[in-house]
């Protein structure tokens, strides 16, 4: 599965960008998205739930939609598929993971620096004013209310239409620009602005590889597609960078 010409390519690389969705969580048994619908939860779309539109008009489904996906997260371990980035990142000279996942799994997993850029599904913010809330008093309404402005409450999520944490996407631009080798991870490479980066990397001459069961739009531009799960191939990945 890993020939010879991209081994040679990985451990030659001076800076390798790791740009993760949400099949690398699948295996801690956390849905991807378009998989998060189960059970009560079946009958909506999440397109139509991550929008501050329908946050607006039904702000208790989207709170307790997401109060469930922030407790199969809770309970989730992260997998072989993250540990293997942390030992990626200890063996490259310079790597840059960023993430479109909202579930803090690469953190727990050992990850030094990520650059998460659809925010974090177990923070909570002001739908108001944007600030970051960690205390409220529950008066049993649902969703609570900020303690300062008396605002409703929102996870700190970035929904459709919404702009995405500026700084961590520059970097993200930046590294994606700079970088050797970009490994696309788990991703249906379906959602803007995070869905440019890695043709942001292949127009400045990276070598773009994908690590996937499904094709995705990007699977034409990649140099190297890996089908499989990320939990199988990553420590592949990983093992061919120790033993250099
Ligand atoms: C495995 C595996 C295993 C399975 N191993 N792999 C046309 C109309 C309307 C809007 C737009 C439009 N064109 C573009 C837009 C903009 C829009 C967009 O891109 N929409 C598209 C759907 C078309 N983008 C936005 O709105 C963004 N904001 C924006 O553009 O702002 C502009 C602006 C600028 C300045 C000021 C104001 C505004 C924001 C996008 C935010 C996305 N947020 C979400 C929700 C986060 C919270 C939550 O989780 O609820 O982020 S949407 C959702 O998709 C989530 C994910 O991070 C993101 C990407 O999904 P991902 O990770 O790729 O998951 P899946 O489920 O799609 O795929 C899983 C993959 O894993 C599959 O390929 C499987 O095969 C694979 N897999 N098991 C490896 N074991």
């Amino acid at each position: 599965m890993l020939t010879p010409d991209l081994i040679q390519a990985l451990r030659s690389a001076q800076h390798i960008v790791a740009s993760t969705g949400a099949g690398i969580s699948a295996e801690s048994g956390v849905p991807t998205f378009r998989d998060a619908q189960t059970g009560l939860w079946s009958k909506f779309r999440p397109e139509e739930l991550a929008t501050p539109e329908a946050f607006l008009q039904n702000p208790k489904t989207v709170w307790d939609w997401y109060a469930w996906r922030r407790e199969l997260v809770a309970r989730a371990e992260p997998n072989a598929g993250h540990r293997a980035l942390v030992a990626l990142e200890a063996s490259v000279p310079e790597f840059t993971l960023i993430t479109q996942n909202v579930d803090g799994l690469h953190r727990r997993a050992g990850s030094q620096s990520v650059l998460e850029l659809h925010g974090n599904i177990m923070q909570t913010q002001c739908f108001s004013e944007g600030t970051l809330v960690t205390e409220w008093n529950d008066h049993g309404e649902t969703p609570p209310r900020c303690p300062a402005c008396n605002g409703l409450l929102r996870p700190n999520v970035v929904w459709f239409g919404e702009a995405l944490p500026a700084a961590a996407l520059e970097q993200a631009f930046t590294a994606s620009r700079h970088c050797d080798v970009f490994l696309s991870i788990g991703t249906s490479t379906a959602v803007a602005p995070a869905s440019s980066l890695p043709f942001e990397a292949h127009a400045a001459g990276a070598l773009i590889v994908e690590i996937n069961p499904d094709p995705t739009p990007l699977t034409r531009q990649a140099q190297h597609v890996l089908r499989g799960p990320a939990g199988k191939i990553l420590p592949l990945l990983a093992a061919a960078l120790a033993n250099r």
